[in-house]
């Protein structure tokens, strides 16, 4: 009697342990369904790169001699969930056992659990480190902090490494780094690739089923295989890394991609490995085509961060998602979901958002992310909104930035202070002031830029958690200089805006 071997549409390698571990005869599965198709509303290019790629993966896996029962989103006979689609092929196929490779979400972990059918659930191997390093390295520690876990994958898998030292004698480059960008800084745009009859059938379908999500689905020039991806991977390499680290926290209006590599969507969905990434990386070093601090800047943000963020969703469990550590209740405003905003940082970086599904990570983290945290809005709502928007989104990274890094609602777990700022740092890093309606300048009245106000107030309403906080307890300090009536007239700005926001006001 065959397996059933599931490969699931984040999981397009074709060196997968599940499929490592399948016998010639047994059978693929493969299946777009609605259950992982609507339990966000994704944005439509999301799934249009996910049901693309799934289509070429499994003609891929059929051209090496594999036997695949590939479900189309259409087909009349599709039951619309995982668990549905394995019980229907074990049936039809007289399957014996399932063997797939963990899923990146507790929701389907434990649907595939509780199964009928037995289920062998292999470890996903394609990350770094094993969950049960990772638990060993926490267990160890008071906190957890990325910066030491980097420290043991680069000793681990020597990257950047000689013997047991960090080339050029520092483990992170920071400091060379963080550069705001000209306006006119050049640099080629990553390949972008016109669809073709497979991804256009998938762009139909999309249209004509999700065409009422939030987001454009058209123009849709991703990579939808592995072909394409190396591609976006070599000019990335050859043309934006040496660049990478400097410009990395830069914010322009005109270029929503800067140097950044836009390599997630592949990653993540398996089409390239996280390994290859970042040896080629190393490796554009050794060769000299680009400088030290770039190369070390951009191998963390994949071999520490998103390790580090992995290793914590599953950490954490599946509660994590529901956590609220600073208690915010406020609903999401419509302006995340393109209402009318005169903040000109926040109308750009969601107006690319919807039309790109992307956003780079500052954009992310310092303004859509730090307004929410600032005006005190409902923590699983932001995550809500994470894990729709973006063309790279899965609950085991989504969760762990948004929650931890971007909202500070696991209390402290992944970050060690909250990442709020006023105005003036949006100003530093990017060019949107000076297209906005409010005045960064401004600390109070109807120009003053809403994060000058928003910031004070979020530090006076968590003043018991943060002061004595070593990395913010700078801020209390001038707050206390302050004069009194300017301190009243801040807090008195900051709740008239979040009143008028919450009053559906355009602000
Ligand atoms: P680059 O800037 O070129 O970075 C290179 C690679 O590093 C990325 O492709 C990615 O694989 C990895 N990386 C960088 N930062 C992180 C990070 N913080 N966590 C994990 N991996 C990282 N990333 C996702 O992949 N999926 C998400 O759903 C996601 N949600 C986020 C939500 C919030 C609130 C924040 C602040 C960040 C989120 N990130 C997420 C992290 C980061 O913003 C994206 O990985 C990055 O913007 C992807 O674009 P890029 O490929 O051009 O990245
Ligand atoms: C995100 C997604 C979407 C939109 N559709 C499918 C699908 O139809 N079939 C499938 O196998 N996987 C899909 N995925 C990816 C899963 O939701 C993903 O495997 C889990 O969220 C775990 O990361
Ligand atoms: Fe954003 Fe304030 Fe700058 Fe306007 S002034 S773009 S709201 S930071």
């Amino acid at each position: 009697m065959p397996n059933l071997i599931l490969i699931l549409g984040d999981q397009l390698s074709h060196d997968i342990a599940a499929l490592r571990a399948a016998a010639p005869d047994d059978i693929i599965v493969m299946a777009e369904v609605m259950a992982e198709a609507s339990y966000v509303r994704h944005h439509p290019k999301k799934i249009a790169l996910i049901f693309a790629a799934m289509r070429k993966f499994a003609a891929e896996l059929r051209d090496k001699g594999w036997q695949v029962a590939y479900t189309e989103l259409d087909d009349p006979a599709n039951s619309h969930n995982i668990g549905g689609e394995l019980l229907r092929r074990a049936a039809e196929y007289n399957a014996q056992d399932v063997i797939t490779t963990e899923a990146g979400e507790w929701r389907l972990i434990d649907l595939l659990t509780h199964l009928p059918i037995k289920v062998r659930q292999l470890p996903d191997d394609r990350f770094f480190a094993t969950h049960v390093e990772f638990q060993d390295w926490a267990n160890d520690r008071k906190e957890l902090r990325m910066e030491w876990f980097y420290r043991q994958m680069r000793r681990k898998t020597g990257l950047l490494m000689e013997d047991d030292q960090p080339l050029g004698g520092q483990w992170n480059y920071d400091h060379d780094n963080r550069k705001p960008a000209a306006p006119d800084l050049f640099h080629p745009q990553s390949p972008r690739f016109a669809p073709d009859a497979i991804t256009q059938k998938v762009l139909d379908l999309v249209q004509d089923r999700f065409g009422d999500n939030f987001g454009d689905l058209l123009p849709f020039d991703f990579a939808t295989d592995r072909k394409g991806a190396l591609k976006v991977l070599d000019h990335f390499i050859e043309h934006s890394l040496d660049l990478f680290g400097p410009y990395q926290d830069a914010m322009l209006t005109d270029d929503p991609f800067l140097h950044h590599s836009i390599l997630s969507p592949y990653i993540n969905t398996g089409l390239l490995s996280p390994s290859e990434v970042c040896q080629a990386a190393a490796d554009a070093y050794q060769s000299g085509k680009v400088r030290l601090n770039s190369a070390e800047g951009f191998i963390r943000q994949i071999l520490g961060w998103r390790e580090f963020m992995r290793g914590i969703y599953f950490l954490e469990g599946p509660e994590y998602t529901s956590r609220n550590a600073l208690g915010h209740s406020r609903d999401l405003p419509p302006l995340y979901w393109g209402a009318e905003t005169r903040m000109n940082c926040l109308s750009h970086a969601v107006g690319q958002t919807q039309h790109h599904a992307y956003a780079h990570h500052i954009q992310r983290l310092m303004i859509t992310g730090n307004f929410a945290l600032l005006a005190g809005i409902d923590p699983a709502q932001v995550h809500g909104w994470y894990l729709e928007v973006y063309i790279d989104a899965y609950e085991w990274v989504e969760a762990p930035n948004t929650i931890g890094m971007s909202q500070f609602a696991d209390g402290g777990l992944v970050g060690s202070k909250p990442y709020v700022s006023s105005g003036n740092y949006i100003n530093k890093m990017s060019d949107y002031c000076k297209g906005c309606s409010y005045s960064v300048t401004a600390k109070t009245g109807d120009k003053a830029c809403p994060f000058n106000l928003l910031y004070w107030d979020f530090l006076i309403r968590h003043r018991d958690r943060f002061q004595n906080n070593p990395r913010i307890s700078r801020a209390y300090v001038t707050w206390d200089r302050m004069q009194d009536d300017k301190k009243t007239a801040i807090r008195a700005d900051a709740a008239q805006f979040l009143d008028r926001m919450q009053a559906g006001e355009t602000v």
